[in-house]
């Protein structure tokens, strides 16, 4: 990920030797810095899928199996709510894998000829 962040850290300095006369300092002029990288967190998306009338329950459950690696118990439950409530999250993805996501969810939908809809939106 990007690195947008990184501070200097004052590690050590070299000490000061108490048996030179003023003016005499050792050779070693460095001081040792060490860079912190702060990694940031990718922006997330969550994928949605959209209630239809047309797209048979069984469908909707293998999607979710298929592509969001559900077992059939949860993608079932989350059928449903899609079903009751109009949408749900079904994921949240970096913004690559959501694409694909709904690249995979809406060719499988065409490639049957079901209206499922399925979207991404930033978290
Ligand atoms: N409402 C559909 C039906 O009654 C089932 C369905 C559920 C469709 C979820 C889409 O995302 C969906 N056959």
């Amino acid at each position: 990920m990007t690195e947008l962040s990184s501070e200097r850290i004052v590690v050590s300095q070299d000490r000061i030797n108490p048996y030179l006369m003023a003016g005499e300092g050792d050779d070693d002029t460095g001081v040792v810095v060490q860079t912190r990288t702060r990694t940031q967190r990718p922006p997330m998306y969550k994928v949605l899928l959209l209630n239809d009338d047309f797209t048979p329950m069984e469908f909707v459950v293998m999607v979710l199996e298929r592509f969001f690696g559900m077992n059939h118990a949860q993608a079932f439950e989350l059928m449903l709510t899609v079903h009751k409530k109009g949408l749900a999250v079904v994921g949240v993805f970096t913004h690559e894998i959501a694409e694909t996501k709904v690249t995979q969810v809406m060719e499988a939908a065409r490639q049957h000829q079901h209206p499922l809809q399925c979207t991404m939106e930033k978290e």
